[in-house]
């Protein structure tokens, strides 16, 4: 299970047994109200908020925020009648070459070739048929879903798990490790302060009202990030942005772009330095630090180890280039001047360190947070109210104190099937069916396949942004975090859930390896990229069309919300639980009755999950009367809301370590934090050294020689969650000349002829799109911001007409160390485009006979 997943689950689900006992409900129709509003208001969850969805005569005609918490506008929220009837994929289809012959596919034709609507049951059938070939001939390790992405909310309808749960059962899979967020902290984090850090609880926003002085957002956008989270936002985190602007406290916003979280905080100093270079702007500011003895020397002494041994590296005394403020000036164009008075002010003030996760995703991205941390150190206030450093107050409401109440699960990945001598199902090591054909949970003593499975599967999993080099490097062995890790052979890709063609880097690199499987089977509610690029397409309900529950917050657990199905399915969609149960019976008859815990509904599910935050609740007294049987819950059309305790309020991150580090030790080898690791020295990785290192990125605007003239980032689209809403009307509003637009300085512009509308051709070695230009001074010079998330587009000569920052981006590991992507490195040419402007088709459907 991914981190995040469990982040979001509580510690319930490591409870439960995992295949439950429980038997199905047959809940009466009159008992709950599981019709349809035909005319009304609707309430449901998406990851952009608790929305009131407005229906007319069974359609869908608006929807805006079911509350209220600020006045900060999230755009994002206003156009769910588009998620419902734009671009949809309508009939289960498949790519004509692989139905005239699975055996020769003709995988050089994914994207090129027609499209054939065939019916659900032989769509079932096909897909069961080639999985079971697939494994006959080339093994489990053939078999690859770890479908990174972000679907959507709901605890049932969680369509990545439901195919981890199909896949697990008919055998196994292969997976993948991290995730494209914060790949290269997650793994760094650990060695340094014995946790992963970007996906904890942050110390609290209260005390930081209460007791920062000074509040640094460095490479962080929270206005515009906060407007989703990975359940559903309850949209905390706004309130208490929107309160640290109203305090007139200092706020300093460190980003090569001008964000809409410095548009927002108009009176913050905004500091701009070359990207990638924040590692180096942190160790002159250290450098200023030790020279002029303005560090917390008993913070050093009593909660860090290895300072002695980095301090030789950062005055030079190890390799002869002191990292002092002229150094630090000149990789960052930071005055010196700026960065002596930036020391200054964090030493003299209680300054919080408020990072984001753009700058980690970047070549060595494991340097940046660990040297902050460093610094944090060398200032002391870790652990103390309002100081220190935090990495998730822009993400998912870090920071909103944790409410009291009820958690709810989620469905499960379930274990490994076993499979008997003759091939038919008999349960897992944990599960097996009684005398009366009921699966229930309970030791498996029968020794058939599958059991060995688990062991292949982590021996095989590789780290989430090397898809494309495995695909294409199969056998091949990479470090990873100290293992080492072999590619599969993959010849079968199940996705659901997520856009490989938008999210992955380098995209024409990933058009190579993308075909080497013999099948790739893809669910999704719209004709998207990677739907495109598929040989089978189910067509996948939309969160809409479906109930579901979700909790809010992700560290409030704030609201229990009712997600109820809006309007009927779209043509012929299918819930992903359904095309997952459809398959399991096709793959086994007695697959499907696991799969679905004897037969569990939707409602059965949601039922579960809410009666065990019920009885949660029930066990606390004083917060009896919150919840409400989970009938009158439904039928009410209402959220379930917590309130947060003193104790979540006050709550200050490291603030148990400062009182007493040997009883609350940290997860290090030490116990303490580590600015030196002799875990990762006895690595030895050229490229993670075991103390924070500046490393020259392999394309950035001060190295020699450059490829390409301009720095390109491809942040995260305050107009979208990713490349979901890309489809809807909202893009009318952001698109320019019909494009992406793309962010030009105005003496860059200026040198280049550009004005804002003009259309531009934006390309380096790896390839060429097309963007809108929009000259503006919220980027600085030599950089240009080009969001990630536009659907990708090629033409005949593999230009993308949308403007897909991925083809542009660099496919390279951040080090041995975590292997995370590198999309904020990456150098790009821009001119003018010249000729008759290609039609856009990104939106539009593949050719179908
Ligand atoms: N250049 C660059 N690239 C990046 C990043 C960057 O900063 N720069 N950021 C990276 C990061 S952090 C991330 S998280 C990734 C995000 O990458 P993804 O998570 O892949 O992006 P989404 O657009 O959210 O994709 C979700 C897909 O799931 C589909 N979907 C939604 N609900 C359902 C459902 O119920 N069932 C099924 N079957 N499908 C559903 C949606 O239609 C959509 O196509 O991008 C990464 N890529
Ligand atoms: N509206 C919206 N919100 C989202 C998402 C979305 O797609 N849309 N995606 C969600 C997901 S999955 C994730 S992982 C998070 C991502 O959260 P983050 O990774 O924090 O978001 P990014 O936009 O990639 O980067 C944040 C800021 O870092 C800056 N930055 C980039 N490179 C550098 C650098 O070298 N130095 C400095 N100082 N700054 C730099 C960017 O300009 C940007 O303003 O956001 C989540 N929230
Ligand atoms: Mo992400």
């Amino acid at each position: 299970m991914q981190r995040r997943d469990a982040l979001k689950l509580g510690g319930l689900v490591a409870s439960m047994p995992l295949i439950s006992n429980v038997t199905a409900l047959n809940l009466m129709a009159d008992e709950l109200n599981t019709g349809l509003i035909k005319n009304g208001k609707v309430l449901t969850g998406a990851h952009w908020g608790m929305l009131e969805v407005d229906v007319k005569d069974g359609k869908i005609i608006g929807s805006k925020p079911y509350q209220k918490t600020s006045e900060i506008y999230n755009p994002l929220q206003y156009y769910t009648q588009d998620m419902v009837y734009k671009t949809r994929v309508k009939y289960p289809m498949v790519r004509k070459s692989y139905l005239e012959n699975p055996d020769d596919p003709k995988p050089e034709l994914r994207g090129k070739d027609e499209w054939v609507r065939v019916k659900y049951e032989d769509a079932i059938k096909l897909v069961a048929n080639e999985l079971k070939k697939t494994r006959k001939q080339k093994g489990n390790t053939a078999v690859f879903a770890g479908s990174y992405g972000w679907k959507s909310s709901g605890n049932v309808h969680n369509s990545r798990i439901l195919l981890h749960r199909f896949m697990n059962l008919s055998g196994g899979f292969v997976g993948s490790l991290g995730d494209y967020s914060t790949a290269a902290s997650q793994i760094i984090m650990p060695h340094v302060v014995g946790s992963i850090e970007v996906y904890e609880q942050q110390t609290s926003w209260p005390v930081v009202l209460e007791s920062s002085q000074v509040v640094v957002i460095w490479g962080a956008n929270p206005i515009s990030t906060l407007r989703i989270a990975w359940t559903a936002t309850d949209e905390q985190g706004f309130k208490y942005f929107e309160q640290l602007k109203k305090s007139n406290k200092k706020v300093i916003i460190i980003d090569p772009i001008r964000s809409e979280t410095a548009q927002y905080f108009d009176k913050a100093e905004w500091i701009a330095p070359r990207p990638n270079t924040d590692v180096a702007l942190m160790m002159g500011i250290a450098h200023y630090l030790y020279t002029n003895n303005k560090y917390d020397k008993d913070f050093i002494q009593d909660y860090t180890v290895g300072f002695d041994k980095f301090i030789p590296y950062l005055t030079g005394k190890e390799d002869g280039i002191a990292k002092d403020t002229k150094w630090a000036s000149d990789i960052t164009k930071i005055s010196e001047e700026k960065i002596k008075q930036l020391a200054e002010t964090f030493f003299n003030n209680r300054t919080m360190l408020m990072s984001g996760w753009g700058m980690q995703r970047a070549q060595y991205g494991e340097q940046p947070h660990w040297m902050l941390v460093t610094l944090a150190c060398m200032l002391g206030q870790i652990g103390l109210e309002g100081g220190g450093f935090g990495l998730s107050y822009h993400y998912s409401n870090g920071g909103v104190p944790t409410a009291k109440g009820g958690v709810i699960s989620g469905v499960n990945s379930a274990s490994v099937g076993i499979f008997n001598k003759k091939g038919e199902f008999v349960g897992t090591s944990n599960g097996a069916f009684d005398k009366n054909g009921r699966f229930v949970a309970k030791t498996n003593t029968d020794n058939g396949t599958g059991q060995s499975w688990l062991q292949e599967a982590t021996k095989y999993a590789f780290p989430v942004a090397r898809i494309a080099d495995a695909l294409l490097n199969p056998g091949k062995t990479i470090d990873h975090n100290g293992n080492k890790i072999t590619y599969p052979d993959i010849d079968f890709i199940y996705w659901v859930g997520g856009n490989p063609f938008v999210h992955h880097q380098n995209t024409n690199k990933l058009r190579k390896a993308w075909q080497k499987p013999r099948t790739i089977v893809v669910n999704e509610p719209y004709w998207t990229p990677t739907a495109k690029m598929a040989d089978i397409v189910f067509p996948a309900t939309t969160s809409n069309e479906r109930n579901d529950i979700t909790m809010t917050g992700d560290y409030s657990n704030m609201n229990i919300v009712p997600m109820k199905q809006v309007v009927e399915k779209f043509e012929e969609s299918k819930d992903d639980y359904q095309i997952f149960s459809d398959l399991s019976k096709a793959y086994d008859e007695k697959l499907a009755i696991a799969y679905t815990d004897n037969g569990k509904t939707e409602f059965d599910w949601i039922k579960q999950y809410y009666d065990g935050a019920y009885k949660q609740v029930k066990s606390i007294p004083d917060l009896y009367t919150e919840m409400k049987p989970f009938e009158e819950f439904w039928n009410s059309n209402k959220p379930v809301t917590f309130s947060s305790t003193p104790e979540s309020e006050s709550w200050v991150r490291f603030g148990e370590f400062r009182e007493d580090p040997i009883l609350n030790a940290l997860g290090t080898p030490s116990g303490l934090i580590e600015i030196y690791s002799e875990t990762i020295e006895n690595m030895n990785y050229d490229d993670c050294k075991p103390h924070p290192t500046w490393f020259e990125p392999i394309e950035w605007l001060g190295m020699k020689d450059k490829p390409a003239q301009f720095h390109m980032l491809s942040p995260h689209p305050a107009d979208r969650l990713h490349s979901q809403l890309s489809h809807t009307s909202l893009r009318d509003k952001y698109s320019i000349t019909d494009r992406e637009p793309i962010w030009i300085n105005e003496k860059d512009a200026l040198n280049l002829g550009i004005k804002t509308g003009d259309l531009v051709r934006v390309f380096n070695e790896r390839g060429q799109i097309l963007a809108g230009a929009l000259v503006t001074n919220n980027v600085s010079q030599g950089v240009v911001k080009l969001a990630e998330g536009a659907w990708y587009d090629p033409d005949k000569n593999g230009l993308c007409k949308n403007g897909c920052a991925n083809v542009l981006a660099l496919d390279i590991p951040t080090s041995k160390l975590a292997n995370g992507n590198i999309s904020h490195t990456a150098l790009v040419n821009i001119e003018k485009f010249k000729g008759e402007a290609p039609k856009l088709t990104a939106f539009s459907n593949p050719s179908i006979i």
